[in-house]
This record gives structure tokens, C-alpha cells and sequence, in this order.
């Protein structure tokens, strides 16, 4: 639950706004599946707008979403290489791996 805060370590993976006013979602969002998380767990993005999932890992990963209406398709079992979904609703939709128990994010829709 708790994703804000420090242990922000390594990978140079922080987020600057280039904009005035914190928490501005922007119309595509970027994460990079690890090991075993998502790297950021949270994103936040515009209607409409695009999340790409990175999977730089070597590791067997999916995008599986809780939501089965106004999500996107998931995202099968691949071990490299970018997958992008766009998200049409508005809301905060959670998904994790189901290969890995805890390795999970969300994305808020604005
Ligand atoms: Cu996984």
C-alpha cells in the first residue's frame, strides 16, 4: 500500500514535473517491470492517454487487471520487450503479475 516516501534507490527512476503543481498527470506513463515489482507501482495519466510496460527484467512477467470493464486487455506472460495499453475510462485501475504474489501497481485515469 504505502508507495510514497523514501527507498528511492538507484536507476535514476524519479519523477520530475516539469510543470507547476504536483500529481499533474500527463498523457502517457512509463513503467519498468523489474525483478519482482513494477517500477512505479502507481501511475498517473490523462484519459485516453497510453501506459507502456518495460519488461527489462529476463523475467517471465504479465499485466494482469482486477477490473474486467474499463481496463484495457491484459498483458499475457513475456520475458522482454514493451507492451502499451491505452486507457479509455476514467478511475484507478489496479493490476498485478500473477506469477509473482505482491508484484503489483495501479493506474489512475483523470
Ligand atoms: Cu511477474
Amino acid at each position: 500500500m504505502l508507495a510514497c516516501g523514501g527507498g528511492d534507490g538507484g536507476g535514476g527512476g524519479g519523477i520530475t514535473n516539469p510543470l507547476p503543481g504536483p500529481g499533474t498527470p500527463s498523457a502517457t506513463g512509463t513503467v519498468t517491470m523489474g525483478a519482482t515489482s513494477f517500477l512505479p507501482s502507481s501511475v498517473s495519466i490523462t484519459r485516453s492517454g497510453t501506459v507502456t510496460w518495460n519488461n527489462t527484467s529476463g523475467v517471465t512477467h504479465n499485466v494482469t487487471f482486477a477490473a474486467t470493464t474499463g481496463a484495457p486487455a491484459n498483458i499475457g506472460d513475456h520475458t522482454s520487450g514493451s507492451n502499451a495499453r491505452t486507457f479509455n475510462t476514467s478511475g484507478t485501475f489496479s493490476y498485478n503479475c500473477t506469477l509473482h504474489l505482491g508484484m503489483a501497481g495501479s493506474v489512475a485515469v483523470q
